[in-house]
């Protein structure tokens, strides 16, 4: 494949509400919109960054300077070798920086795929039309504030709900929204590495509520402290920040680190490293659900197409794009029946609405490849 141009392009969106989690509150989307152009195709992607280093080591001013200065001359390189399939390989020498990674890949599959008239959702092997979507709500100033937002998503019609927790805010809002809502209600909680063993007491004081799961209680290199938890409270343990490969999914599963795995394609290098992912997951009957950044329809499309996998039977925080912006960077993702449907049209299936994506454009840097 030959890649003609890269273009990097960051963005604000405002969220439509602030978004708190244990690392910090977000009040707008800053992104780093890639575009990749060849001869016949235009590739879209997210980079899931964040402009500070808060919920991992990346953040988006240096993921821009990866990218071009370390990423991209290693495509170069390739010449006209170059493919989706070989952009992981050709980049590993250069440690971390996942999400710059995933960007970069998930830019060229989109091309490369519209190029070849084939879907992500045909590419990845999604077996389903429409996955379940769960909404991740933030940390409030009050009980009463969180059950509004509760009641509302669930009015319009999120089947699972999934709750920030940190130490201060957490057995009281659960507690709340169990008892309003009822013991039918999916309902899970995710602590962004808030926590310690030493509060493993504590965190069993949340069995009684019947989570389908906890996500990433402790630190993201803590697997052993999460074994030792998973032995002393009964919700399931779920990885997020901890999972990186699927060779982590591999080493948390058989230390007993997690029994359950929140697959995010930017915190993991991309989609293909996602489905090695959903993979070793499923050979050990281990569960996994989609993750989210945050994302813009350009990164979610991928995202419900990645949902549509056999191994993903959790409903995941692929919500709707009036969960996030007043106006998307796509045609809008909505919910039918809780469910988002899975697109089917070439690539990430979506058009990029470019008169919004310049409206939002803060900077444009364009590399000659
Ligand atoms: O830990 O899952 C997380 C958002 C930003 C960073 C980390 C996380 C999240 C979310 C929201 O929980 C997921 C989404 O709706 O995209
Ligand atoms: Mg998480």
């Amino acid at each position: 494949m030959k890649i003609e141009n890269i273009e990097l392009r960051r963005v604000h969106i405002p969220l439509v509400r602030p978004f708190r989690t244990s690392f910090g509150t977000s009040t707008e989307r800053a992104v780093t919109i890639v575009r990749v152009t060849t001869a016949d195709a235009e590739g879209w992607a997210e980079c899931a960054a964040d402009t500070s280093p808060l919920y991992s080591s990346e953040f988006l001013d240096g993921s821009d300077l990866v990218i071009r200065d370390h990423l991209i001359p290693r495509l170069q390189a390739l010449g006209d070798r170059l493919t989706a399939e070989r952009v992981a390989g050709a980049v590993e020498p250069v440690k971390g920086h996942a999400m710059s990674k995933a960007a970069l890949e998930t830019a060229i599959l989109d091309a490369q795929l519209k190029e070849a008239d084939i879907s992500f959702g045909g590419y990845l092997g999604a077996v389903r039309d429409t996955v379940p979507a769960g909404v991740s709500v933030g940390i409030m100033d009050s009980i009463d504030e969180l059950l509004e937002a509760v009641a509302g998503y669930l009015e319009e019609g999120y089947l699972r709900i999934k709750l920030k927790i940190e130490p201060g805010w957490d057995l009281e809002p659960v507690r709340a929204v169990r008892e309003r809502f009822g013991e039918e209600l999916l309902l899970q909680v995710d602590a962004n590495t808030a926590y310690t063993l030493a509060d493993a007491r504590h965190l069993a004081r949340l069995d009684p509520f019947d989570l389908l799961l906890v996500e990433q209680p402790l630190k993201e290199d803590d697997l052993l402290g999460h074994a030792n938890l998973a032995k002393r409270i009964r919700t399931p343990i779920c990885l997020d920040e901890s999972i990186e490969s699927a060779r982590d999914a591999a080493t948390a599963i058989t230390l007993g680190a997690c029994s359950i795995i929140n697959v995010k394609p930017a915190r993991v290098g991309g989609y293909l490293e996602a489905r090695r992912i959903h993979d070793v997951a499923a050979a050990h009957g281990v569960p996994v659900w989609c993750g989210g950044m945050l994302e813009t329809g350009i990164g979610r499309a991928a995202n419900v197409a990645l949902a549509g996998l056999p191994n993903f039977v959790l409903p995941g925080d692929t919500s709707a794009s009036s969960r996030y912006y007043e106006q998307d960077l796509t045609a809008p993702f909505v919910l039918e029946n809780g469910h988002l449907r899975v697109p089917t049209g070439p690539g990430i299936g979506v058009e990029v609405l470019t008169d919004v994506l310049a409206g939002v454009t803060a900077s444009v840097t364009d590399i000659r490849f």
